[in-house]
């Protein structure tokens, strides 16, 4: 797949398919900081598209935006599991989370991202549960790979897959600052999108 343009369509808080196109949607999930908004700006090569913050908790909305003109969407979701937070807030974003994931009939993937250096937390296996539980497909990205070197990548990779279940092919690494990875992305997307998946 090739990512000739993506632009911003909207927010929401939550989610109504009339406001957008009814094409495939995929989105990014992952615990807040991990970097979902940062890769969205790696795979639309464009800094400052998403709002990223070092302070966790920075998006707080289902934010849409349009892959080449109307290709697919990608979603950019609020994160879970921020410490920081109000049990009120906490309950408000997990409930916009499941209400967005349980509703889209067009979503064909979720991309769900996980820190590389930690092994995942009982909210991410909660997630992958949830997923699965819900047959929706998804893979698991690990995300900040530059904080690592590769021989503590290739000890951290197969521990999150274990820790999920999953085989170490089953996820894929990726730095948004060093803008590497996002090719075996794109290659697993190509998959998830193709008309066969239907
Ligand atoms: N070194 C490094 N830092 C990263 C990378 N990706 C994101 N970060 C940093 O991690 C912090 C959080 O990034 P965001 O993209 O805002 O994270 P998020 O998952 O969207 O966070 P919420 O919206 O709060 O859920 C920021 O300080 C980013 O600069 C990466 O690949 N490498
Ligand atoms: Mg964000």
């Amino acid at each position: 797949m090739k990512i000739s343009r993506v632009d911003f369509v909207t927010s929401m808080a939550s989610f109504d398919p009339s406001a957008i196109k009814p094409v495939p949607r995929v989105a990014v999930a992952g615990r807040s900081n991990v970097g979902k908004s940062s890769f969205i700006n790696y795979f639309a090569n464009r800094g400052g598209l998403a709002k990223t913050s070092s302070t966790p908790g920075k998006t707080k909305l289902l934010n849409f935006f349009e892959v080449n003109g109307g290709e697919f969407y990608l979603v950019d979701l609020p994160g879970y599991g921020f410490a920081k937070a109000s049990d009120a807030e906490k309950a408000k974003w997990a409930a916009m989370i499941d209400n967005y994931l349980a509703s889209d009939e067009l979503l064909k993937c979720v991309l769900v991202l996980v820190d590389s250096r930690h092994d995942p937390t009982a909210l991410d296996r909660q997630m992958i549960a949830y997923l699965h539980h819900n047959r929706i497909p998804f893979f698991v990205v690990a995300t900040k790979a530059d904080k690592l070197s590769r021989a503590q990548l290739n000890r951290q990779l197969p521990a999150i897959a274990n820790a999920f279940a999953m085989g170490r092919a089953d996820i894929t690494s990726v730095s948004s600052s060093a803008k590497t990875g996002l090719e075996a992305v794109l290659a697993r997307l190509d998959v998830m999108l193709s008309p066969q998946q239907e």
